[in-house]
C-alpha cells in the first residue's frame, strides 16, 4: 500500500491507512502527518510503535489537543526513545529534560535560525524531537519542516552514486554553552538509511554546523555543501505548522530539517522541547 506521487520504494512503505490503531492523516503529499484518536498519556505500546512508525515515514506529526503536563512530555518522549539532551544547551531548572526555546521578541532578532536537523555535532545523532508551545504568538512564530528522503530521490542517479560514502564534518555552533559541548568535530554520511523505514535521506545542517566534505578541496566542498543546503529546502517538500495551544509536535531528525520562524515581533513564545537519543548515522 503506498501514497501517490512516491517513486518505485512505495510498496514497502507505511503508509497512513496501514495505521490501524491510531487515526492518521497526511497533511501534504509526503510530508506531516496529523494523528488523532488518542489520548498521549494513554497510548498502549502498540499505538506507540505506529506513532514512530508514522513519524518515521512522513517525517513529522502533529497530536492535536493534548494538553500534557511537563512530567507527561517528557514520560511521553521517553516511550520513543531514551532521552538526551544537547550539550551546550541550558536545562530547565525543574525539568532538566526540557529545554527552552524562548524567544520573549523577535525585533532585533533576525528572521530565523535557518534550517537544520537538531544536534548533529554528536556521535550518536537524536532521533526525535518533541516540542509543545506553552506560550504562542497570536501571529508568525510557525516551524517549517523539509523532507529530506524527497530531497534524496530528486537527486539524479549520478549524484546519488557521487554521495556514497561521502562524509560531511559536523562541529557545534550556536550553542548558549559552546564551551560545554564538544571541541572535536564528527563525520557522518552525506546520506543516511534510516533504521525504521529503509528509506535513504540526505544529512546534511546549517553551514556554521556543516561546512567541509572528506577528502575535497575547498572550492568543491563549499560548492557542493552550497547546492544541497539549498536543494534540501524545496517547497514542494514541506510542511508548515501554524501553532495551536496543546498541539504536540515530534519530529524525525534522521530525515527532516526544520526551521522556526522567528517572525513573530514583540510578542513572547516559549516552547518546551524534549529530545530522544538515536544512533549513530550509518549508510547501507
Ligand atoms: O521553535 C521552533 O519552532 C523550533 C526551534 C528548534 O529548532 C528546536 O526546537 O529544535
Ligand atoms: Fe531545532
Amino acid at each position: 500500500m503506498g501514497i501517490s506521487g512516491s517513486d518505485a520504494a512505495d510498496g514497502e512503505r507505511f503508509s497512513t491507512s496501514d495505521a490501524r490503531l491510531v487515526l492518521a492523516e497526511l497533511m501534504t503529499g509526503q510530508t506531516g502527518v496529523k494523528i488523532t484518536g488518542t489520548a498521549i498519556p494513554d497510548m498502549s505500546d502498540d499505538e506507540i510503535v505506529e506513532v514512530k512508525g508514522l513519524i518515521s515515514e512522513y517525517c513529522v506529526a502533529v497530536l492535536p489537543n493534548q494538553p500534557l503536563t511537563p512530567e507527561e512530555h517528557v514520560a511521553f518522549a521517553r516511550r520513543l526513545d531514551p532521552i538526551t539532551f544537547t550539550p551546550g544547551e541550558v536545562p530547565h531548572p525543574q525539568w532538566p529534560d526540557i529545554n527552552e526555546v524562548h524567544l520573549p521578541s523577535t525585533s532585533t532578532l533576525p528572521p530565523s535560525n535557518g534550517f537544520h536537523t537538531d544536534t548533529s555535532f554528536v556521535e550518536r545523532t537524536p532521533s526525535y524531537t518533541c516540542l509543545l508551545p506553552r506560550k504562542i504568538s497570536s501571529h508568525g512564530g510557525d516551524t517549517v519542516f523539509a523532507n529530506q528522503y524527497m530531497a534524496y530521490e530528486a537527486l539524479s542517479p549520478v549524484m546519488q552514486r557521487m554521495l556514497k560514502g561521502v562524509r560531511f564534518k559536523h562541529n557545534a555552533a550556536q550553542l548558549k554553552r559552546l564551551d560545554e559541548a564538544p571541541q572535536e568535530p564528527v563525520w557522518h554520511p552525506a546520506v543516511r538509511t534510516h533504521p525504521i523505514t529503509g528509506r535513504k535521506a540526505i544529512y546534511i545542517t546549517q553551514p556554521s554546523r556543516c561546512n567541509e566534505v572528506e577528502g575535497m578541496r575547498p572550492k568543491e566542498s563549499a560548492n557542493l555543501l552550497e547546492f544541497l543546503y539549498a536543494h534540501c529546502q524545496h517547497v514542494y517538500a514541506m510542511y508548515r505548522h501554524r501553532w495551536q495551544p496543546n498541539d504536540v509536535v515530534i519530529w524525525d531528525n534522521r530525515c527532516t530539517l526544520h526551521a522556526g520562524v522567528f517572525d513573530h515581533g514583540d510578542e513572547e513564545r516559549l516552547m518546551h522541547r524534549v529530545m530522544c537519543q538515536g544512533e549513530a548515522p550509518y549508510e547501507t
